[in-house]
């Protein structure tokens, strides 16, 4: 099988021009929503088609295409782009094993401008940040969940009616949580939105999240705070007629473009 990468013998290749050909017929012959279904059909045509093949992987992304409204009615025929939020779905087709479906919400980005907290970590000659007892927080939600293994497509059509809800109810739960808990940290929040998700979707073997720490500091204090390198060419507003910006009188905020945190967590039944 390795023979097309070692020896240049392309006998075994399907070439990715026939696999964009097969999607373009799949999508033509088979609904293409909810997307975990059509993943699993295009998986599973490449293990059934091909002798050689043992495993294939389908990735599907669902961008938001919202309907217009035109005189508060709904237009009839035109949409636009509601955010750079997207569904994704990938589904690997095993052959004899069956096909793990993972679905998730990818880049959707959240700010909340009080409500969470991160104090009392761990410290030592490494640590320079201060405790934050009333911050931003704000982050670019990525948050999947694994379905039980589907023995066969048929498996996967009949749990059609559940998919869409299922992201509907993870949507739900990532964006109230996210807005109504009072956050401890990161990691309490997300936790917490796993269990949920776990509670409202009985099919769902683990839920996964990956939020990166998005990072808005008040002009000033909380740059010198975090970045000593920066303290020199970061400067307060009190170098303008004394304007006050930091603590209780913090109004402006930049994003900061450094890389930060990248908190994950998977939790399993
Ligand atoms: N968790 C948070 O909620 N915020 C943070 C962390 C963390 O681990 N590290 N920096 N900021």
């Amino acid at each position: 099988m390795l023979h097309r990468y070692t020896e240049a013998n392309n006998k075994v290749v399907v070439a990715t021009d026939t696999m964009k050909q097969t999607v373009y017929i799949m999508a033509k012959q088979h609904p293409v929503t909810p997307p975990e279904l059509f993943g699993s059909i295009v998986a599973s045509h490449f293990i059934d088609t091909y002798k050689h093949i043992h495993s294939a992987k389908v990735t599907v992304k669902v961008h938001r295409w919202t309907r217009l409204n035109v005189n508060e009615k709904p237009h009839p025929h035109s949409f636009y782009r509601d955010g750079s939020e997207t569904r994704n779905v990938q589904a690997v087709a095993d052959k004899g094993k069956g096909t793990t479906v993972r679905t998730c919400i990818a880049g959707l980005l959240v700010l909340k401008s009080t409500g969470s907290a991160f104090n009392d970590f761990y410290r030592d000659e490494y640590t320079l940040l201060q405790d934050a007892f009333d911050r931003i927080l704000s982050t670019e939600v990525d948050c999947g969940w694994v379905w039980n293994k589907f023995s066969s497509v048929k498996e996967v059509e009949s749990a059609v009616p559940k998919f869409d809800k299922a992201w509907e109810a993870a949507r739900k739960i990532t964006l109230e949580t996210f807005a109504t808990e009072s956050s401890p940290s990161v990691q309490n929040t997300l936790y917490k939105m796993c269990e949920q998700i776990l509670e409202a979707v009985p099919q769902v073997a683990s839920v996964d999240y990956s939020l990166p720490n998005k990072h808005y500091f008040e002009i000033g204090k909380s740059s010198r705070q975090f970045f000593t390198y920066a303290a020199n060419m970061l400067q307060d507003l009190s170098w303008h007629k004394g304007l006050k910006n930091t603590g209780k009188d913090a109004e402006v905020y930049a994003p900061q473009s450094d890389p930060n945190g990248l908190i994950q967590c998977t939790v399993s039944r």
